[in-house]
């Protein structure tokens, strides 16, 4: 019976001895050592009574254990929900509550804060940290190194992934089993992965990007991966000389360029570096072309869609664009008001249709409707225009959304969130550019009339419930917040008064 996820990624590795993960305690784990520990996570599911098409929510350091859960629900058939490691309890709560998880996995350093959460949403709880061990792992540990790969059609989930959206409220996209093979199948294809590939994987594995393009990419070309906890400067150069491929946010390029080891040198036998998840500045595409002699291979993509355009292999790498539509996606322009295609040349709204497109909303089918039209395009929200060699240009945000190192930030879910609190009569949040991250927050803080304003009891509620990333690193104050005619708040004006916070 076909599992089409498993079938492809995983399955033709079963019994094979060549290396997969290359892990930082200098071991080695197999393809057939990987799928065997897979199959008793499989298992582990299956005895707690997870059932194919069950969530199973995971908050997790990076590891080998955690990649081997991941595959472990596809052939067990349940639905994967990574959660970003950064996330505060009162965000976790709302994961676990809205999808309706019936597993949820954390660190066991939170194993006591995360049962009233378990509790409250009815759904079981187990550990497994970043050195592989935890109640899972000893439960998986007791099993069985084969399984019955369960059953799925195409069009069943793979995976639940979060998205922060516009109205502040946090959106499953629904992934399936078509969405996720398809995008892994094109991306091969369009970057030649094959079994000879050495990825140097630094990105978390609770995002579309490492999870989906970095690892299920090796996973379907047969190479490895040097599997490292997180991006870190000494680690990646350490590394390097071993890979051959490097996936990447601008973070990560505009980093290794601040550091004088990073030269021709060390870059010479890489066959290629990609970025993605952000905006790569024309700059820092020609500094590192100007330094190591490799074109960045910027791609586009998001959540709901996987990857949609690619820079190509062969061919013209042209910075500040996104390359051309993937093998199966169509791309096109379309007038932000009337939804009307756009001639080449013309800024509008990127809609994007192909078999990576997700199912919808997770729940949420007047959202669904919002931005998934019925002839199957997605309105990314992206402004962009295509070019007159067909190079699509992501030009700017129809949407309002931060971008701080490749994570999304949504300012509304900041703003509700400072409203609430004491002493706020309203609040604007924008992001800036910040040499680092790319952007970052500003929060604009409007007092109450007549009241003291406490910043750091602002701040310090910031810390305790929101994700450290989403935290404003400049807090202003203001008697009002600047409004046009119609009562709208000018978040332009605020952009420009403090576009150089971070940048001196
Ligand atoms: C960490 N911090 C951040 C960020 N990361 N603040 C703002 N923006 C960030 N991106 C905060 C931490 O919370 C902490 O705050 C402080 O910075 C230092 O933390 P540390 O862990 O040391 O940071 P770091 O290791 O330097 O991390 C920066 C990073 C990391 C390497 C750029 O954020 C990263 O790996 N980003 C990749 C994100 C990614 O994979 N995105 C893909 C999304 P405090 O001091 O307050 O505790 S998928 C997607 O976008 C689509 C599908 C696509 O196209 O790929
Ligand atoms: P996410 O919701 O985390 O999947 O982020 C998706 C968003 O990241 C897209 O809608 C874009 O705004 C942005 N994005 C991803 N890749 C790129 C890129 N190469 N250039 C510009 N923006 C990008």
């Amino acid at each position: 019976m076909a599992n089409p996820l498993f079938d492809a990624l995983f399955a033709p590795h079963a019994g094979r001895d060549t290396a997969f993960l290359h892990l930082p305690s200098g071991e080695t784990t197999s393809h057939a050592a990987f799928l065997a520990e897979a199959a008793q996570y499989a298992h582990a599911l299956t005895a707690l009574g997870v059932r194919p098409g069950d969530r199973v929510a995971v908050h997790i350091e990076k590891s080998a254990q955690a990649l081997a859960l991941y595959a472990g629900c596809v052939q067990a058939g349940a639905v994967f929900l990574p959660l970003n490691t950064a996330y505060t309890p009162k965000e976790l709560d709302y994961f676990v509550g809205d999808s309706g998880a019936a597993l949820f996995v954390c660190d066991p350093g939170e194993a006591a804060e995360m049962s009233s959460i378990a509790a409250k949403h009815g759904c079981i709880l187990h550990t497994l940290a970043g050195d592989g061990t935890g109640t899972l792992a000893d439960l998986a540990e007791a099993q069985a190194t084969e399984f019955q790969t369960v059953a799925r059609d195409a069009e069943d989930l793979a995976a639940l992934l979060y998205t922060s959206g516009t109205t502040g409220r946090s959106k499953g996209a629904m992934l399936t089993h078509r969405n996720l093979l398809s995008n892994a199948e094109a991306l091969v294809d369009t970057w030649r992965f094959t079994a000879n590939d050495v990825l140097l994987h630094a990105l978390p594995i609770f995002h579309s990007h490492g999870l989906f393009v970095a690892t299920n990419v090796t996973l379907l070309a047969g190479g490895s991966m040097i599997f490292l906890p997180k991006f870190d400067q000494d680690a990646v150069i350490a590394r390097l000389p071993d890979a051959t491929s490097m996936m990447g946010v601008p973070t990560f390029y505009t980093r290794l360029l601040d550091d004088k080891r990073f030269d021709a040198a060390l870059t010479a036998h890489m066959r290629l570096f990609i970025s993605g998840s952000a905006p790569l500045l024309s700059e820092t595409h020609e500094r590192f072309a100007a330094r190591t002699g490799h074109r960045i291979l910027e791609r586009y993509g998001m959540t709901e869609t996987s990857m949609n355009t690619s820079n190509p292999y062969d061919g013209e790498r042209r910075a500040g664009t996104v390359g051309f539509a993937l093998p199966g996606v169509e791309v096109k322009v379309c007038d932000p008001k009337t939804g009307a295609e756009l001639p080449h040349g013309e800024i509008g709204v990127l809609e994007v249709r192909g078999p990576n497109v997700f199912k919808g909303y997770w729940q949420m089918p007047e959202k669904t409707r919002e931005e998934l039209r019925d002839d199957g395009f997605f309105i990314t929200g992206d402004l962009s225009l295509i070019d007159a060699d067909g190079y699509v240009h992501i030009v700017g945000r129809g949407k309002d959304l931060i971008i701080s190192g490749g994570y999304n930030i949504y300012p509304k879910e900041i703003e509700l969130f400072l409203d609430a609190q004491d002493g706020v009569l309203e609040s604007a949040v924008i992001g800036a550019p910040h040499p680092d991250f790319g952007e970052s927050v500003v929060a604009v803080l409007v007092p109450e009339p007549g009241a003291k304003l406490d910043v750091a009891a602002v701040e310090a509620a910031v810390k305790r419930d929101l994700a450290s990333f989403k935290r404003p690193r400049r807090v202003e104050t203001m008697d009002a917040l600047p409004r046009n005619t119609m009562g709208k708040v000018q978040k332009n004006q605020l952009r420009s008064r403090f576009a150089a916070v971070f940048s001196g």
